[in-house]
């Protein structure tokens, strides 16, 4: 699969599938097992390495499966065990690798040690796998302490005998206890469970959580600010030391069983120094590079980002990722066509400033997606950028089913807008995402727009953003300089460039210009035009135009 003897994670391009969105074969409106095996064909022709698959588990839904009731079993509403082992068997087949999503933070509060622990009562050894505290106050009816959720309101829910326990997410996701060594052992009996069954690796949820301050102290005003030396040391909930010795036990796992299985960490750190801690040599293989996802669309930021980055992976010997959009963020052909680019942070939410002007967003994106395809390392690409869709900004109230609009108070509308389900073919909803005689409507209104970015829509037309990706990919699987690289060394030069232009040369003979500046940029000698994001004219790359040149 790979040109040189670096592990295939090293340069992977991994496309996400968020199931409930991609495909339906059963026609009840939501995405399943089923409809992606029936679509293994287009991501084949499309040209990527491996899928990551959201959560697929046995689940309530109270936040869309990361809140899992049975980690050895398929909810039924996405399939069968059975089915996902063939689907695991037929993406094998067409050279597609799978990595499921791990969700080891916290539980639903379904899943039967939740029940037991409700069942048996303050300071049972079933409470002690999670985490329940006295509230505080006279009457114990104060949470007993200051954090919050994720999602809005306290990250404490009192149950019927008085107790409270944590949820750093919704009050339907209970936070495990990991200093528990029952949990522990629990997590790797999971993994190996999965990995006996073929998966290539796991995208790890919330992978900077599961480690608490003991004390659960309150977190005051700014903490890790006031407390810590080095920004992001000393939280008392996100990104502790202590999280690196479960997962040295994950990769010991990981490495019992044959090919070279991986973890990806959806893990938020302050610096990119501690991110790099996650992905030591004895610990995860990589890591969602979210610094990239949060940069505007700026090439002074970008570069930088870019840099920062390689230089800080390269210390721990670790390949970078790029990421431009998940489930969880607005989809970056919206980010981008706004007028004023501001960098994000994370868990702050996304107000779209001003109109959007989706054709400026949709040059950029696909200026973005030269750049990120050609740099060393990993890319991560999420369903439907492929097809340039925007987020739906204008969803119904009575549509939105994020937890984040119910316990926001109805102040943010959450994330709904980027899981719209993918357009396939057709003039009409549900664009083939569901089959013709479907019982149910998709879970969420698609735009009568999206005809235009159906995959059918796009497919032979040469301008579309569908045959730009594809274009891409196959340059990148061909071409000995992107990637790993020829050597796996994954180098990169940047050349001298205008204020604005990001330009640098990959070994043998490639160069990447993305102009982010106003004024058209002549390109530099060069023996052909391999790809480009947009028309260029006479030699020139206009602004918010991308192109990948082979060199003499
Ligand atoms: O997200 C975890 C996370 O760190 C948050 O940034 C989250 O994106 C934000 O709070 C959303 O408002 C992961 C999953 O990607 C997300 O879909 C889940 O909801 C969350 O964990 C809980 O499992």
């Amino acid at each position: 699969m790979t040109r040189t003897a670096a592990p295939w994670w090293r340069s992977a391009v991994i496309y996400q599938v968020y199931i409930r969105s991609f495909a339906d074969a059963n026609g009840d409106g939501v995405g399943d097992i089923a409809g992606i095996r029936s679509r293994l064909p287009y991501l084949a022709e499309l040209g990527i390495d491996a899928i990551w698959i959201n959560p697929w588990y046995p689940s309530p839904m109270a936040d869309h499966g990361y809140d899992v009731a049975d980690y050895r079993g398929i909810e039924p509403v996405f399939g069968t065990l059975a089915e996902a082992e063939e689907l695991i068997d037929e993406a094998h087949r067409h050279g597609i690798r799978v990595i499921p999503d791990i969700v080891p933070n916290h539980t639903s509060d379904r899943h039967a040690w939740f029940r037991a622990a409700l069942a048996a009562g303050p300071y049972s050894p079933e409470r002690a796998r999670y985490v329940f505290r006295a509230g505080r106050g006279p009457r114990g009816d104060e949470p007993p302490n200051d954090w919050t959720s994720c999602f809005g309101g306290p990250a404490w829910t009192r149950v019927a005998d008085g107790q409270w326990y944590l949820h750093l997410f919704a009050p339907q996701q209970p936070d495990l206890n990991w200093e528990h060594p029952e949990v522990r052992a629990e997590f790797e009996s999971v993994l190996r469970f999965w990995f006996s069954r073929g998966v290539d690796g796991f995208r790890i949820d919330v992978a900077h959580g599961l480690i608490k301050h003991p004390d659960l102290p309150d977190l005051g005003p700014a903490p890790s600010e006031v407390a810590a030396p080095e920004r992001g040391a000393g939280h008392p909930h996100w990104d502790r030391d202590e999280v690196h010795d479960i997962y040295r036990a994950w990769r010991r796992v990981a490495d019992e069983f044959p090919g070279d299985r991986m973890f990806v960490a959806e893990a938020w750190a302050e610096t990119p120094e501690r991110l790099a801690a996650y992905v030591r040599r004895d610990g995860l293989h990589t890591a969602f590079n979210f610094d990239y996802l949060m940069s505007a669309w700026d090439a002074g930021r970008l570069r930088h980002v870019i840099d920062h980055t390689r230089a800080t992976l390269g210390a721990v010997d670790a390949p970078a990722t790029w990421v431009l959009s998940n489930h969880d963020v607005v989809r970056h052909a919206s980010r981008f066509g706004r007028a004023v680019q501001k960098e994000w942070r994370h868990n702050q939410t996304w107000h779209p400033e001003g109109p959007v002007d989706l054709a400026l967003g949709l040059r950029r994106a696909r200026a973005a997606a030269l750049l990120t395809l050609a740099l060393p390392g990993g890319a991560y690409i999420y369903q439907g950028e492929e097809l340039g869709l925007p987020e739906v900004e204008d969803l119904p109230e009575d549509v939105l089913q994020d937890p984040t609009w119910e316990r926001s108070g109805h102040t943010e509308r959450g994330r709904d807008g980027c899981r719209v389900p993918i357009p396939w073919a057709g003039g009409a909803a549900p664009f083939g995402f569901s089959p013709q005689d479907a019982t149910a409507a998709p879970w969420l209104p698609q735009p009568e727009s999206w005809k235009d970015h159906s995959v059918a829509a796009q497919t032979g037309d040469d301008a579309s953003v569908l045959e730009l990706y594809r274009s891409a990919l196959r340059l990148r699987r061909d071409h000995p300089a992107l990637g790993g690289g020829a050597s796996g060394d994954a180098t990169l030069s940047w050349v001298d460039a205008p204020a604005g232009v990001l330009a640098f040369t990959r070994e043998p003979g490639f160069l990447c210009a993305v102009n982010l500046s106003d004024e058209p940029y002549p390109l530099p000698p060069h023996d052909a035009v391999l790809l480009a994001s947009g028309p260029l004219t006479d030699g020139r790359l206009p602004t918010d135009t991308a192109v990948w040149l082979a060199l003499r």
